[in-house]
């Protein structure tokens, strides 16, 4: 972290040094881990290929019906309209992000661990690497962590709270029929974590609601489960659909 001190910030510090009363808070605002929770968010292919757009597989594989991770993003706790320094933003800002530069050499022995709950769906961004590279310079730079800490703490995350397990054992099956109540939804998962989630939906080719991510709240550590500062359920009705991941139609295989 304290590489990233920036030399402004450092300058800044010095000033104030003898201001005992002022130096926590600029040193707070000048660190990249100056946010108040991660939301760890996982994407239900399902939901993101069973759309009019559809989705893409890396290398010609369909993934396993599982949710994947979309990514492990710092948050503010109330959006931000002023900056570091004081002056007013054009637009309020909800989380940090594009903290600092990319160093593409990643990963290592995490690539399959990735690969498997950590694949890209988009037909824009067609290599996963593309993606986990675009969520690291994104958000991950922003975290306090280094680029295998940082995708290590959102594999071990995920891995210690399965949510399509969780989902399952409340009896929310993927379904083409079905429709489940949101509440349920996110109560199985509060049950199971401690932590009642955020939910976002999308919009199948029938125009009917389903769910399609689920924002988990993580603490500052990137390990325990905390509450949710903010209740979300954008484009959540109170019935959604939890579809079956067998689009097919709707999927372009990449080759
Ligand atoms: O965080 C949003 C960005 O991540 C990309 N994304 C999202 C899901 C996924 O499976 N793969 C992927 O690359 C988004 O791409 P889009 O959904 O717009 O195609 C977006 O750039």
């Amino acid at each position: 972290m304290s590489e990233s001190i920036s030399r402004t910030c450092m300058m800044k510090l010095q000033y104030y040094s003898s201001l005992a009363v002022l130096l926590l808070p600029l040193a707070l605002a000048c660190s990249d881990t100056d946010f108040d929770i991660f939301y760890h968010i996982q994407q239900w292919p399902g939901s993101y290929c069973g759309t009019k757009e559809g989705c893409c597989f890396p290398g010609n594989q369909k993934p396993p019906a599982d949710f994947g991770i979309h990514g492990l993003w710092p948050n503010y706790a109330v959006c931000r309209t002023i900056d570091e320094d004081g002056r007013p933003l054009n637009q309020s800002k909800c989380w940090p992000d594009f903290c600092n530069a990319l160093d593409p050499s990643l990963l290592g022995d995490l690539e399959p661990d990735l690969l498997r709950n950590w694949g890209t769906l988009s037909c824009k961004n067609k290599e996963s690497t593309a993606f986990w590279s675009h969520e690291w310079t994104r958000h991950g730079t922003c975290s306090g962590m280094d680029q295998h800490s940082y995708f290590r703490a959102a594999l071990e995350f995920k891995a210690r709270f399965n949510l399509t397990r969780i989902l399952l054992d409340a009896g929310i099956v993927p379904s083409e029929e079905r429709t489940y109540c949101l509440s349920r939804i996110r109560d199985a998962v509060a049950e199971a974590t401690g932590s009642a989630p955020n939910l976002e939906c999308n919009r199948n080719e029938r125009n009917e609601t389903q769910l399609y991510q689920v924002y988990q709240c993580v603490g500052v550590d990137g390990r325990s489960p905390v509450r949710c500062l903010v209740a979300m359920d954008g484009g959540c009705t109170g019935m959604v659909k939890f579809p079956a991941f067998c689009a097919t139609e709707t999927i372009q295989v990449m080759r």
